[in-house]
């Protein structure tokens, strides 16, 4: 299904043309068919296939839901009390898992609403592999705590480190965007909107991990176990500039 509705441009466009040249074709595209540079629609109109692995082991579920407010379909990531984790992992284009690439810039597009303010992990930049394989488990982490959204980057070695953050009111839809430039030297950066505003511009970082990287969305957390946890979520989108999602 996600096959007619996902169009597909060069996913290295941005990377491989001069910033002028960049700028001239992010013109074009904006002047001719409307999300052009879009490569995933991830909206839960499309179905849970969209992303390439949904991990909730029961009694977590993942399901779809439409609260007639005009979005249509929303998934819901639901963490029961006493469970760690509920998430859909990467994602996936025209039916295959989408192959992310170092050296690329990523934009990530959502909405969301919790039901608490204490929420723990909602997104993961999650490094490939496992154990030794890693130097970095998750470069970017972002967590609904203490009625904030929370943002660190983790740099080799697990050292956390608190890049910015936001007021979020769980019951409340909240539109996040976040850019990636994913590079394995210390050249990497991010940045983070929170409805509309910047809290994070974090520049000469690692970003992208030995065996590479990929987004996971949903609740993820060992420490806040003592209440049901969801993280509703809206319209997810992936593409090569901010406008796109
Ligand atoms: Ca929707």
């Amino acid at each position: 299904m996600q096959s007619r509705t996902v169009r597909f441009i060069p996913r290295a466009l941005g990377a491989v043309l001069s910033p002028l040249a960049a700028g001239a074709t992010a013109m074009m595209l904006t002047a001719t068919p409307a999300h052009a540079s879009v490569i995933w629609d991830g909206d839960a109109s499309n179905g849970s296939g969209v992303f390439a692995d949904v991990l909730c082991d029961s009694p977590n579920y993942l399901y779809t839901t439409d609260w007639n407010d005009g979005r249509g379909d929303i998934f819901g990531f639901v963490n029961k009390a006493g469970q760690v984790r509920c998430e859909g992992h990467s994602v996936r284009v025209g039916g295959s898992e989408y192959q992310f690439t170092g050296g690329n810039t990523y934009w990530f597009g959502w909405e969301s609403e919790t039901l608490t303010g204490d929420m723990g992990t909602v997104f993961q930049w999650k490094s490939n592999g496992t154990g030794e394989q890693h130097q970095q488990n998750y470069p970017l982490i972002m967590m609904v705590l203490g009625n904030q959204l929370r943002v660190w980057y983790v740099a080799p070695g697990e050292e956390w480190i608190g890049v910015g953050s936001g007021a979020w009111t769980p019951g409340a839809w909240h539109k996040i965007k976040l850019g990636i430039n994913a590079q394995s030297a210390n050249t990497g950066s991010f940045q983070v909107y929170l409805d509309g505003s910047l809290i994070v511009d974090q520049k000469n970082v690692r970003t992208w991990d030995d065996l590479g990287n990929k987004p996971r969305w949903g609740t993820y957390d060992s420490n806040v176990t003592d209440t049901d946890q969801v993280n509703w979520i809206n319209g997810l989108k992936m593409g090569t500039t901010s406008s796109d999602v």
